[in-house]
């Protein structure tokens, strides 16, 4: 019989003892979860400040979507794409619109969807530019985070990622992020560039955003060049950043997030993952329009997940969530408001170097060293007083809440960290 879970110490013997060591969680054992908070084992409530690192935007146990998980769940799961199935084509027809792309390829976690763009770009560079066989090249920027595969860890250059991991996928081109002169050096330097795989805003690295005009001017290049922009937005996206993509292009939105103009700019292809369906089902996607998407024919790619009725199902209703609920524009009203709070903190003590994000998508820089462990211990204090963030890169704290949160939730957060900074070290 299964072990039951009465204390925190129990649950992570067993996760030492009987799992992979592949991770280094805070010491906190989660047992449920309802919108900004979660609670422990032990029942002590904690405010979410990572929302499982933006995949539930649309708070914790949405009861929209789970009545929705719920429904379907009971009426067809899994059809294999053998089969049409009744939930894909209104799924697609809903995404493409919301997005305002011709097409969607579905798949199920981001590390695929990002594969999928990849082999998609070869393609289309193969047949639509005239590139010679597999000579197709792929500019990424340095420091990007894409996920886990074999082929997406070759591009890393993180070395935990990707040591001992060779060999590497060949075919890719990395450049300095926020920086469109080493892009359009790369292209210079090479004809047979297809694609330049970008992400709007560099999570894992810690939150950095870029000059207004980057993405921009990498579009423009890439036209330029006859080749494909490609924005990871599988943490930027699904309002995170206080627009419905955080390169906010030519979307069907209609308002229900207020375009960020100065990054106006619309991708050749979106990639999309997490919160897409809320954190209920693993559900990412590849959105482009016919000239592109239809390079992909039948028996080229797919997988026996991707566009199952339950995960279309799901990532429809969670859609839906952050547009009838505002998400985008209450993202983008809290961030400035947290924004200003933090700046406030870094203004009085010397432990905080600055803040910087856009939206919800959030981090403090410790002054400390980048291998000290300060970020690690004021993430130990923080989930003592009740809030649960994660240190990124040594000595960075990402804050990303649920976009569900309110104005006085946020302000009630903010003094818990204020409160933390402040008797630190004390
Ligand atoms: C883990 C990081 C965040 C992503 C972007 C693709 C993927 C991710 C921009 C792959 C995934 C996750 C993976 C997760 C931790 C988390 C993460 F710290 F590792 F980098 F969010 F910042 N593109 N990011 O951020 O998506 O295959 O995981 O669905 O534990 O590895 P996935």
């Amino acid at each position: 019989m299964q072990e039951t879970i009465k204390s925190s110490e129990q649950a992570i013997a067993l996760e030492d003892k009987h799992g992979a060591h592949n991770y280094h969680p805070l010491p906190v054992v989660l047992a449920r979860g309802e919108g900004v908070f979660m609670w422990d084992v032990e029942g002590k409530k904690y405010y979410d400040f990572l929302s499982a690192y933006s995949a539930v935007n649309q708070g914790h146990c949405h009861p929209r979507i789970l009545d929705t998980l719920i429904q379907q769940g009971g009426t067809l799961t899994l059809t294999s794409r053998a089969f049409y199935n009744d939930q894909l084509g209104p799924f697609e027809k809903y995404i493409t619109e919301y997005f305002g792309f011709d097409k969607v390829l579905p798949m199920n976690t981001g590390a695929e969807a990002v594969e999928t763009c990849i082999k998609i770009a070869r393609k289309w560079g193969y047949e639509k530019k005239g590139v010679a066989e597999n000579a197709a090249q792929i500019i990424v920027a340095k420091n990007n985070f894409h996920g886990r595969t074999t082929t997406v860890i070759s591009f890393s250059n993180d070395n935990n990622a990707r040591d001992n991991f060779g060999p590497y996928t060949p075919g890719f081109i990395p450049v300095d992020y926020d920086d469109p002169k080493a892009v359009r050096e790369a292209f210079e330097s090479n004809p047979n560039v297809v694609a330049f795989l970008v992400e709007p805003i560099q999570g894992e690295a810690g939150v950095y955003r870029p000059s207004n005009d980057y993405i921009r001017e990498c579009k423009k290049i890439c036209e330029e060049f006859d080749a494909l922009l490609i924005a990871d937005e599988i943490q930027t996206g699904i309002a995170r950043t206080g627009s419905l993509l955080a390169v906010c292009g030519d979307c069907s939105c209609k308002g229900h997030c207020e375009r960020q103009e100065e990054t106006y700019v619309r991708p050749d292809m979106v990639v999309l993952g997490k919160a897409i369906s809320g954190g209920f089902y693993p559900v990412s996607a590849v959105l482009a329009d016919d000239a592109v998407m239809n390079v992909i024919g039948p028996g080229q790619h797919g997988s026996t997940f991707g566009g199952n009725p339950l995960g279309v199902k799901v990532a429809t209703t969670a859609l839906e969530v952050v547009r009838d609920e505002k998400l985008a524009a209450n993202a983008r009203k809290l961030g400035h408001i947290f924004r200003e709070r933090m700046q406030n903190v870094v203004d009085k003590y010397d432990l905080v170097k600055l803040v910087r994000g856009k939206g919800l998508l959030n981090a403090i820089v410790i002054n400390d060293s980048e291998d000290s462990s300060t970020a690690w211990d004021i993430c130990m204090k923080l989930a003592e007083n009740g809030l649960l963030a994660k240190p990124t890169h040594g000595n960075i704290i990402r804050f990303a809440p649920p976009l569900v949160i309110t104005e006085e939730q946020i302000h009630d957060c903010c003094d818990i960290i204020e409160r933390t900074i402040a008797n630190f070290n004390k």
